[in-house]
């Protein structure tokens, strides 16, 4: 089953909004397999974005995901990566769509709330930035027989 990388960024936790975004993942049907609270070194900030390293809002990237805490989680789930992109709406809140998570509670690129990886290739570098194998939990839920 695919798996996806999830952060909830600095400014959404500063902004009590944690809750109701891992919220609207869970009923979707998703299932967490990982979670941890973190204030991310910058060595692993600029691992993790090292694909935008040189582009002009590199820095301020790393600050801002640097500065305070983030929610770090793994959701598992058929196809995981792509639905999660898709609830999380467009990279520019002010381009996303309503009812997507950015597009719903942000306004600014720089503060867009939520990290979803892009490929499941990239899910699984990512996964292992941020967590070791026995902090990824494998268990059943009876519910997902009404989910799939
Ligand atoms: P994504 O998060 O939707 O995958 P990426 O293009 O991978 O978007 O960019 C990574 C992160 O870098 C974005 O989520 C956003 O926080 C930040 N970012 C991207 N473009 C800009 C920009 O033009 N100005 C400031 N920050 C940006
Ligand atoms: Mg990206």
């Amino acid at each position: 089953m695919e798996r996806s990388l999830v952060l909830i960024k600095p400014d959404a936790v500063q902004r009590a909004l944690a809750g109701q975004i891992i919220s609207r993942l869970e009923r979707k049907g998703l299932k967490i397999v990982a979670m941890k609270m973190l204030r991310m070194e910058k060595n692993l900030a600029r691992r993790h974005y090292a694909i935008h390293k040189g582009k002009a809002f590199f820095d301020d990237l790393v600050s801002f995901i640097t500065s305070n805490p983030l929610i770090a989680i793994v959701f598992q789930g058929e196809n995981a990566v792509q639905i999660i992109r898709q609830m999380m709406g467009e990279t520019d809140p002010a381009k996303a769509s309503s009812g997507t998570i950015r597009g719903d509670f942000g306004i600014d690129v720089g503060h867009n709330l939520v990290h979803g990886s892009d490929s499941p290739e990239n899910a699984c570098k990512e996964i292992d930035l941020f967590f070791s194998a026995d902090e990824i939990f494998d268990y059943d839920r009876e519910l997902d027989t009404w989910i799939y």
